[in-house]
């Protein structure tokens, strides 16, 4: 394996170099071992959705055209991509789910170590999804909101579309959604239907099935935003912190517990009581106490709101363990390798998993119960200091490498920066600037890390092409991992990659909010169910300009694309009217009439469509055609 060409991550080639020469398995091993993949698979053109099957559509035309049970390619390809989109919002909206009904217990009573941190916040929700909040007792306007946000799990009535969306969304785009039929009613109804239309022998029409997907994507949206907005009344509102990033945040004085998956309910407690065990691990020898790091999403969770050190992103994660010195890692749900306890049975590390429908082979269970939120928590960051004790100091190599990261740029953030600029009027400042071309447009990145690019390089180059065309960059999920990682998120960085115009707003900004110098470069929303935060921004836009989303010069990227994930994502981004960029290439290539609909259809019908580049260059100049395109709609 050649390590350079793995990652654009120096610490991660690091210790991918370690990796090799203890024979540890990593993704990227586990990749090459895979290759040549599945020309059927890669192209969708593979279905296994009965037991008749697998049936496999020739893609050059000269063998199979049908499957046995008549599916067409482009049947075939339009099912699976539904179903893929389909599980992405159950993903999602199963966190939000979560998040909900931790609220509903709260108000009830039945939890004792969590509370309304942002009060603030939770009655601007409340009033926005139509909940009275005036002289009323604050538990009985979060049960409200709590039976309002589960009503959206729950709702029968086909014609009632899900409250957050209703109550987000800029009124043309819920009008042209509407029409269309692609508003959800329910967002457990819209996966279940998904399931149950790509059934054998239910929808076959290939357009029907797409706009069927769309509708789930939307109720992947509804489940994104409020999994957001009641993890901000929650844990608060991410603002402006300074914090660092990459591997070198693990410590070799301190017992190192690293947080792993995407549910704050987790991972904001541990972060929490770590202080109250700081002693016992002193006495444990561990002198710098207890230094919580996160990985992929829960990480950005804990970092966009706490600061608390972001150690790497996705397809890294197996790497903090081959240091030596990380002493526990835990796991609450979604993008969690389950090599994780192979890789840790090489050393010392505590693998712990923490959700009954989230256990893996090997790891220890430790079943987190939020109405034993500090209890659990403790007990799990005492496996960690009972783990240090094993640690052996001649394995330990933690690669010398972190980076300063500016992260917490929540809306409410960027409008609070933008405030001290203009307190009456937030966003004109902002609207004036791409009016006048200082700023010509706005990318939002998304999305994963894939083996089949060189780790966080395509979200640099894109990044720096774009910005230096003076274009704002907002980053959530894995991408706001590359970035911290590779110190995109500094101040430094805005000198050094952005155009003149986008730094003389990034400094007028930075300055007059009191950052002493340019915002960073890159602004980090937070997670991936954060997404929903850059729809709150285009939406406050769209609404301030009286224009539709699809008006915007704005565009949203996901170069490595990978997870179901990532597809609901780029689905609802589309149905939005977002040019989305995919820098992986999805599995529907081999249905043009698929594709058709995906690119150009989706574009008549909604303003949205997917662009698929692999080449990031070339990709940034699509991006950047995409937004001049919108600009010159707009007339500037
Ligand atoms: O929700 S970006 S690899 S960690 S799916 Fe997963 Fe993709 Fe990372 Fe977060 Ni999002
Ligand atoms: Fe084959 Fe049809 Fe079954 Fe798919 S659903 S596996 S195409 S017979």
């Amino acid at each position: 394996l050649d390590c350079n060409t793995c990652s654009s991550d120096p610490a991660a080639v690091q210790m991918l170099a370690v990796a090799e020469a203890n024979n540890i398995g990593t993704a990227w091993s586990r990749h090459a071992q895979q290759q040549p993949q599945c020309g059927f698979g890669t192209t969708g053109l593979c279905c296994r959705i009965c037991l008749k099957g697998p049936c496999r559509i020739d893609p050059f035309g000269q063998g199979p055209q049908f499957g046995i049970c008549g599916a067409d390619r482009d049947t075939i390809v339009a099912r699976h991509l539904v179903r893929m989109m389909a599980a992405g919002a159950a993903a999602h909206s199963e966190h939000g789910r979560h998040i909900a009904l931790a609220m509903l217990h709260l108000s009830q009573g039945h939890l004792h170590d969590y509370s309304i941190r942002d009060e603030e916040k939770l009655l601007v929700v409340a009033k926005r999804l139509g909940v009275a909040t005036e002289g009323r007792d604050l538990m009985t306007i979060v049960r409200e909101l709590a039976d309002l946000t589960l009503h959206d799990f729950q709702n029968q009535n086909y014609d009632e579309p899900c409250h957050w969306l209703a109550a987000s969304l800029p009124a043309p785009r819920l009008k042209k959604l509407g029409d269309l039929g692609l508003l959800p009613h329910n967002i457990d109804a819209a996966v279940a239907q998904s399931m149950s239309r790509t059934h054998l022998g239910c929808d076959a029409d290939p357009t029907n099935l797409i706009l069927g997907g769309l509708r789930v994507a939307l109720a992947d949206l509804d489940g994104e935003m409020l999994a957001t907005e009641l993890s901000d009344a929650l844990f608060g509102t991410p603002k402006p912190i300074v914090t660092t990033s990459n591997l070198g945040v693990i410590k070799r004085d301190a017992v190192n517990v690293a947080v792993n998956g995407h549910n704050p309910l987790l991972s904001d407690i541990i972060c929490d009581i770590a202080a109250d065990l700081n002693d016992e691990a002193i006495a444990a020898g561990a002198k710098d106490g207890i230094n919580i790091i996160g990985i992929c999403c829960t990480g950005n969770e804990v970092m966009v709101r706490h600061g608390i050190p972001l150690a790497t992103n996705y397809l890294s994660q197996e790497l903090p363990i081959l240091t030596g010195a990380l002493d526990a890692m835990v796991l609450d749900v979604q993008c969690i390798m389950p090599s994780l306890p192979r890789v840790a049975e090489c050393f010392h590390t505590k693998i712990i998993t923490t959700d009954k429908q989230n256990k893996i082979a090997g790891a220890t269970h430790m079943d987190f119960q939020e109405a034993k939120a500090s209890e659990n928590a403790k007990s799990i960051v005492r496996m960690a200091i009972e783990a240090f004790k094993h640690r052996d100091p001649r394995r330990i190599q933690i690669p010398n490498i972190t980076q300063q990261a500016i992260v917490g740029f929540s809306t409410e953030a960027i409008v609070a920066a933008l405030a001290t600029i203009n307190a009456a009027d937030p966003l004109q400042p902002l609207v004036d600037n791409i009016v006048n071309g200082n700023i010509q447009g706005v990318v939002l990145f998304a999305g994963c890390n894939n083996t089949k690019t060189q780790q966080d390089s395509a979200y640099i180059a894109i990044a720096r092409s774009l910005a230096k065309r003076n274009v704002l960059v907002l980053a959530t999920g894995c991408a706001a991992g590359a970035y911290a990682k590779a110190g995109m998120m500094t101040q430094d960085a805005t000198r050094q990659y952005a155009g003149e115009g986008l730094k003389s707003v990034l400094t007028a900004i930075g300055e007059s909010a009191g950052l002493g110098g340019p915002l960073p470069l890159v602004l980090h929303m937070g997670s991936c169910v954060d997404n929903s935060r850059a729809v709150a921004l285009a939406t406050a836009l769209a609404n301030k300009l009286g224009v539709d989303i699809s008006d915007l010069p704005l565009v949203a990227s996901a170069p490595e694309a990978m997870t179901e994930k990532a597809v609901v994502i780029g689905s609802w981004a589309v149905a939005l009217g977002i040019p989305t960029h995919l820098g992986t290439v999805p599995p529907i290539v081999g249905s043009d009439v698929v594709s058709q609909l995906v690119t150009t259809t989706a574009r008549d019908l909604l303003g949205g469509y997917f662009i698929v580049e692999t080449d990031p260059e070339l990709a940034a100049d699509k991006m950047f055609a995409a937004i001049q395109e919108r600009r010159d709609g707009l007339g500037i």
